[in-house]
C-alpha cells in the first residue's frame, strides 16, 4: 500500500526569508514521519530554498542557467536537511533530485524515470523528492512543484493513500476548512479559494487543488490537511480524513 505524503515548504522554512530552515519543525516533521514509515514516498516543497531564488532568477518566465543551478542547489540543500532528520529519527531513506530523472514538456512532466523509486520501496527505504528546477524539452527553464509530483507518483503508483500537509487546517472557505471539495464546488466557489502567504511561483492553494482535482478525477481522493499541527502527519498517513478531502464530482 503507497502512501504519498507531502510536507509544504511553509512548514519546514520561513517562505519569506531565504534559506531559512525551521530545524525544529524538520526535527518534528521527520518524528512523526517516523511513527508510519512503511510505503512513503515524501515529497516536500521547496520553501524559502527554491521560491525566492526562482523570483530572483524570474523562473520559469525566464531561461536563465545560474538561475536554475542556485535553486536547484538551494532545494536540494533543504532535502538534505530533511534526509539527516529523517535518518536521525530512525528512517532509512535516500534523496531523489528530480531535476535529474524526469523531463517536462511545457511545465508538465512527460517522462519520468521512476524505476529507482520502486526499487527503493522495494527494498524498504524512503525515497525524498521535493519541488525542483527541471529540464523542459519546449526549450523554456521550468519548474517541476512537489504538488504536480505528488499527482504524477499518486497516479502511477496507484497510492491509496495522498495527503498534502500545508500550514493550514485544508481549503478553506470564509475562514473555515471545508471537509470535502470537488471540481463543481471550486467552480461555483470561484475567487475565494486563493493563493498563499509567502513567496510562491507555483500557485499556492489554488495550484494544489488543480493538481489533486485531476487525480479526483482518475478516482483517487486525496487530502489536504495542516501539517503544522502535532499528530496530525501521523493521522493522516494512516488514512484519517483530518482535512479537507479532494473527490470526484458525483
Ligand atoms: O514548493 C516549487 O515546489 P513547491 C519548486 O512544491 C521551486 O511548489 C524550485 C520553486
Amino acid at each position: 500500500m503507497t502512501r504519498i505524503l507531502k510536507i509544504g515548504g511553509s512548514i519546514l522554512t520561513d517562505k519569506n526569508q531565504e534559506l531559512a530552515a525551521r530545524q525544529g519543525e524538520i526535527t518534528r516533521v521527520a518524528r512523526e514521519i517516523a511513527s508510519h514509515p512503511e510505503d512513503v514516498v515524501l515529497v516536500h516543497g521547496a520553501g524559502s530554498f527554491g521560491h525566492i531564488p526562482a523570483k530572483k532568477y524570474r523562473l520559469p518566465q525566464e531561461f536563465s542557467r545560474q538561475g536554475l543551478r542556485v535553486t536547484h542547489s538551494g532545494v536540494a540543500r533543504l532535502c538534505e536537511m530533511v534526509v539527516e532528520a529523517l535518518s536521525q529519527a530512525g528512517v532509512d531513506c535516500l534523496p531523489v533530485h528530480p531535476l535529474s530523472c524526469l523531463l517536462l514538456l511545457d511545465g508538465r512532466i512527460d517522462r519520468f524515470f521512476i524505476e529507482p523509486i520502486k526499487e527503493m520501496l522495494e527494498g524498504g527505504i524512503m525515497p525524498v523528492l521535493h519541488g525542483d528546477v527541471a529540464m523542459d524539452v519546449a526549450g523554456k527553464a521550468a519548474i517541476v512543484s512537489g504538488d504536480q509530483l505528488v499527482a504524477y507518483l499518486a497516479k502511477v503508483l496507484q497510492a491509496e493513500v495522498v495527503a498534502v500537509g500545508s500550514n493550514v487546517d485544508g481549503v478553506l472557505f470564509s475562514g473555515r476548512p471545508l471537509p470535502r471539495i470537488t471540481r463543481e464546488e471550486l467552480k461555483q466557489m470561484g475567487s475565494a479559494i486563493g493563493g498563499s502567504a509567502g513567496v510562491d511561483v507555483t500557485g499556492g492553494m489554488r495550484g494544489k487543488l488543480l493538481e489533486l482535482l485531476d487525480l479526483a478525477d482518475l478516482g483517487i481522493d486525496s487530502l489536504i490537511f495542516n501539517a503544522g499541527k502535532e499528530g496530525n502527519i501521523a493521522r493522516a498517513l494512516k488514512g484519517e480524513w483530518v482535512g479537507t478531502r479532494i473527490g470526484r464530482t458525483n
